[in-house]
């Protein structure tokens, strides 16, 4: 897939809620992109880099192995990475303040609500099983995940699960299927990852400075 050794790979959302802002971040931070991104990869003019797009849940594999020294991705993506692979070959540089949400456990509007305790051996429907493992084994809570693909906020209203964890923005999604958040397991914003694999010089040095660009970008919107 790499397109020439010498360049940096950059890796970003394909299409989603990361695509367009990933896109208008590396535009302000001078690289010129072309429009059409149908291809999965595309050569910028104006500087050492190749973008790829792909599906964000693919960026934090790409980064790690080192296939991307570069991505842009969703902080929840990368933790539930870490957690299922048990692989953190990548370092977070920075947080790039869009894409903002948090994990939330949510139940229906109408049950009672006091507490973590009570959660007991019920049983939780998330996209995001490593993440709700992870934090239920810290608080040694005896409840059981179940692992749903989307649609998630449905689960209560079928009978798969009282309770789900998914991401929250506005809450409108909660609301509309009579759900309420009850606890805030995570909070995620998009980051700027890189692989923790050594890079030759002069990709360390076209690194080195598309990052001070990109932290010029985000100093001005402080
Ligand atoms: O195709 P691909 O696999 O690349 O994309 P995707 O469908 O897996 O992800 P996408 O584009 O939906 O989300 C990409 C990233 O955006 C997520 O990993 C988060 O980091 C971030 N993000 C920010 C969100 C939200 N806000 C968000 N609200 N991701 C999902 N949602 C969903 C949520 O799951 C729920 O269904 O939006 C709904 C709730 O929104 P509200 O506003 O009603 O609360
Ligand atoms: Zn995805």
């Amino acid at each position: 897939m790499r397109t020439d050794d010498s360049r940096l790979h950059i890796a970003i959302q394909k299409s989603g809620r990361l695509a367009e802002q990933s896109r208008r971040l590396l535009r302000d931070a001078g690289l010129r992109l072309q429009e059409g991104k149908n291809a999965l990869t595309a050569r910028i003019e104006n500087f050492p880099a190749d973008l790829m797009y792909v599906r964000d849940d693919d960026i934090p594999t790409f980064v790690a192995d080192g296939v991307c020294e570069l991505g842009i991705v969703g902080s929840n993506v990368l933790r539930e990475f870490e957690l299922a692979e048990r692989d953190s070959r990548y370092e977070i540089l920075s947080p790039l303040g869009f894409g903002r949400c948090a994990l939330k456990l949510a139940a229906a509007a109408t049950s009672d609500w006091h507490g973590l305790a009570d959660l007991g051996e019920a049983r939780i429907a998330t996209s995001y099983p490593h993440i709700v493992r992870d934090f239920l084994e810290q608080r040694q809570i005896a409840a059981t995940v179940v692992t749903m693909n989307g649609a998630v906020e449905l689960a209560p209203r079928l009978g798969i699960a009282p309770f789900i964890c998914d991401l929250v923005s506005t809450g409108a999604t909660l609301e509309a299927n009579g759900l309420r958040p009850l606890e805030t397991l995570f909070e995620s914003e998009a980051v700027l990852v890189r692989t923790r694999g050594a890079l030759d010089e002069a990709r360390q040095e076209t690194m080195n400075g598309l990052v001070r660009r990109i932290g010029g970008v985000l100093a001005t919107k402080e």
